[in-house]
């Protein structure tokens, strides 16, 4: 029945995100890689009428909404949520050792993130108001990341152990992001590793379908 159904749409556990948010696209990735079911809703922060602050006082996506109307933020607490409630492909190793190593790739791939972000909203500044120093302060830190990104990874498939996990998910996320902001940064030419496992990774659907678009 059309009303019931209705009903079940409503209740379904969504996601409040951008399609070019990066960290968004992490989340996307892991519920996809544990077969999760959710109802994406795109809502862009920036926009006036946005009403991701309804659901974050931080206003920033992505935010989970469970289907009681709780929420989850930011990112990294989503992804652990969803790699601990579905026992679908564990993409958090249970070992403190290993589990904390892919937690501090995501920390650095987030890292990463932000740091660029920083640098690509100052670069939209009217020019007179951009301070050199902070842009050349924030690409410092992509620059710094990146390569003890590769130095981490070594020759290695995988960015930690020997499977696909989190600190994939996360690594891939930031590289796509700096192709899709920075092309200009051209980050293959200096790491030639990571650029080949850039290619690899890409080849999951779960990352061809969330390519940063916009
Ligand atoms: C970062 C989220 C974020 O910066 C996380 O979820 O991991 N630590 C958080 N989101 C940006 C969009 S993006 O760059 O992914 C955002 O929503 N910005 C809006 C604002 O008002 O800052």
């Amino acid at each position: 029945m059309p009303q019931n159904k209705n009903k079940t749409a409503q209740h379904k556990m969504k996601l409040i995100a951008s399609l070019t948010s990066p960290f968004a696209r992490k989340v996307r990735i892991v519920a996809a890689e544990k077969h999760i079911e959710y109802e994406l809703v795109v809502d862009l922060p920036w926009e006036p009428d946005t009403k991701v602050p309804e659901y974050n006082p931080l206003g920033k996506v992505p935010v989970w909404v469970f289907e009681d109307g709780k929420t989850l933020f930011d990112s990294r607490v989503i992804v652990e949520y969803l790699d601990s409630v579905s026992p679908v492909g564990h993409l958090i190793p249970t070992d403190p050792r290993a589990r904390i190593a892919v937690k501090r790739s995501e920390a650095l791939a987030d890292g990463i993130i932000d740091a660029a972000a920083l640098a690509f909203m100052e670069r939209k500044r009217p020019e007179q108001q951009q301070s050199p120093e902070w842009l050349a302060r924030q690409l410092g830190k992509v620059a710094a990341g990146l390569a003890t990104m590769s130095a981490d990874m070594g020759m290695n498939n995988w960015c930690q152990g020997d499977s696909f996990t989190l600190a994939d998910i996360a690594t891939g996320c930031a590289l796509g992001y700096l192709d899709f902001r920075f092309p200009e940064l051209d980050w293959r030419r200096s790491q030639p590793h990571l650029s080949e496992y850039f290619d690899r990774i890409m080849q999951r659907p779960t990352f061809k379908d969330t390519v940063p678009v916009g």
